[in-house]
């Protein structure tokens, strides 16, 4: 064997077992910190800790089938506002995808986190019924669409701008709702779900339609331990 094959071969064993020192599964830690963010989204999500985005989901949302683990490391300070923007793929504002094929399809959404910190080695926040959601891209609205020939005339769809200052702390999120939950069956969890050990009280929330609410803004404040 050549030293290029070998080296490939030593790739490919640390890829499925994991050659970190951490010893634990999954994907390497991203970034350095208090705090860590696991988690994983089908299909995009975007972490912010007030204004300032701290993680992103590392696979582009237009990549087929876009379902993978994250870990990344970053610094707050308490209370930690956290903002997400979560979405779920589709081709086009009809909210269908594979739109012209044999699989055109709504698709459907799924997201959970936890976030640890380091100084204590406890779970500080996961994803719950306590966080509160708000949808900014619905569609279709007509799920009977969904194999139509013409979705972008017949599908429908509400799509608003992010709302303004929706990441200040003191946003009034009254009006939003709370973060439905769902098992791993009903969001058909898979490729990199199943590499993190997620802890009991971190659940996988969606609104309450995981088929036609594509883009979802979601709110949780944490307080200091
Ligand atoms: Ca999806
Ligand atoms: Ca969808």
């Amino acid at each position: 064997m050549g030293l290029k094959n070998f080296v490939v071969m030593v790739v490919v064993l640390c890829g499925a077992h994991g050659c970190d020192s951490g010893g634990g599964s999954g994907p390497d830690v991203v970034g350095e910190g208090r705090f860590t963010l696991e988690a994983w989204a089908d299909n995009w999500f975007a972490l912010y800790v007030g204004d300032r985005e701290v993680a992103e989901d590392s696979v582009s949302i237009s990549t087929e089938r876009s379902f993978n683990a994250e870990r990344v490391a970053f610094d707050a300070d308490y209370p930690l506002v956290l903002n997400l923007i979560i979405k779920d793929y589709k081709a086009d504002d009809s909210g269908l995808e594979y739109i012209g094929t044999d699989r055109q399809q709504m698709g459907d959404a799924g997201f959970i986190m936890q976030i640890t910190d380091s100084d204590t080695g406890e779970v500080v926040a996961v994803s719950s019924s306590a966080m509160k959601c708000q949808v900014i891209h619905k569609a279709p609205l007509n799920k009977d669409c969904e194999k139509s020939a013409d979705p972008a005339t017949e599908c429908l769809s509400e799509i608003s701008d992010e709302p303004a200052d929706w990441k200040s702390a003191d946003h009034d999120v009254s009006g939003w709702e709370s973060a439905s939950e769902y098992t791993a069956a009903q969001v058909g969890t898979k490729d990199g779900y199943d590499e993190i050990a997620w802890n009991a009280a971190a659940k996988l929330i969606w609104t309450s339609d995981l088929e036609s609410d594509n883009t979802v803004l979601c709110k949780l404040t944490v307080a200091a331990p």
